[in-house]
């Protein structure tokens, strides 16, 4: 026998995180509130994606926004002066990622009551926002063409803990070597029969499609 004792960090942090959204997923249930934890690279389109979709959605369901960033207002600005939704920024003070204690303070601070719909937009990083469970109920993953289509294959966790998966940017493939039918492929590998979207925020492609799909989500959500 070893003289010494090995302490599991990671698995202990990880699932009290679990634990810990548990709770907050049966919160959300009870106050029938559709939170959506959008991950992906830094500069990949999440402001640009949610900014379309709150727009089309904002009549219809009264919607909140968290941004969360190491520094700077920015997103929250934009977010802000875009839509008009009720929006906070969350500064993680260095990590690179949402833990899910941060989550519920985040919630807590922008305020449960009266929303049917939250968008936490987590921090740019493909790796561990996605071992963290936020409390979310849909983890909406996007990637990039400028990333490249073998992205599912390098992070696959990310792909993994996905609910759905939007492919962003798409019309400026002819610039970049990107092969949607092989990151459709790729993704599916990871995560079989998960939702995959082919967008262009900035171009309105797709954008319908990934709509119905939330609002068919949120309805269903808020009838349980
Ligand atoms: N061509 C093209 N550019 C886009 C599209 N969506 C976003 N962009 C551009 O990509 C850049 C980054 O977009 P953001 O929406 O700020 O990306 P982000 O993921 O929120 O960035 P961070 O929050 O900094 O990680 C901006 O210059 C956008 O105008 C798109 O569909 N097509
Ligand atoms: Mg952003
Ligand atoms: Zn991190």
């Amino acid at each position: 026998m070893e003289d010494y004792k090995i302490v599991e960090i990671k698995e202990d942090i990880t699932s009290r995180n679990n634990l810990f959204a548990k709770e907050i997923k049966k919160e959300l249930l009870e106050r029938k509130l559709f939170y959506i934890n959008v991950m992906a690279s830094p500069g990949s389109g999440k402001t640009t994606l949610i900014t379309n979709l709150i727009n089309r959605l904002k009549n219809d369901y009264k919607i909140g926004v968290i941004e969360a960033d190491i520094d700077s207002a920015i997103d929250a600005d934009s977010i802000s002066k875009n839509t008009g939704v009720k929006t906070i920024q969350m500064h993680t003070g260095g990590a690179c990622h949402i833990t899910c204690q941060m989550s519920y303070e985040a919630l807590t601070a922008l305020g449960m009551d009266d929303l049917d719909v939250i968008i936490l937009e987590n921090i740019g990083n493909l790796v561990c926002p996605a071992e963290f469970d936020t409390g979310a109920t849909c983890n909406l993953v996007l990637l990039s063409v400028p990333e490249g289509d073998d992205k599912p294959l390098k992070y696959p966790l990310m792909f993994q803990v996905a609910n759905v998966v939007a492919i962003t940017k798409t019309d400026i493939s002819h610039v970049f070597d990107f092969d949607i039918e092989k990151a459709e492929k790729n993704v599916h590998m990871r995560n079989p029969n998960i939702p995959f979207f082919v967008t262009s925020a900035t171009q309105n492609k797709g954008i319908d499609e990934l709509e119905q799909y939330f609002r068919k989500e949120i309805d269903e959500f808020i009838k349980q």
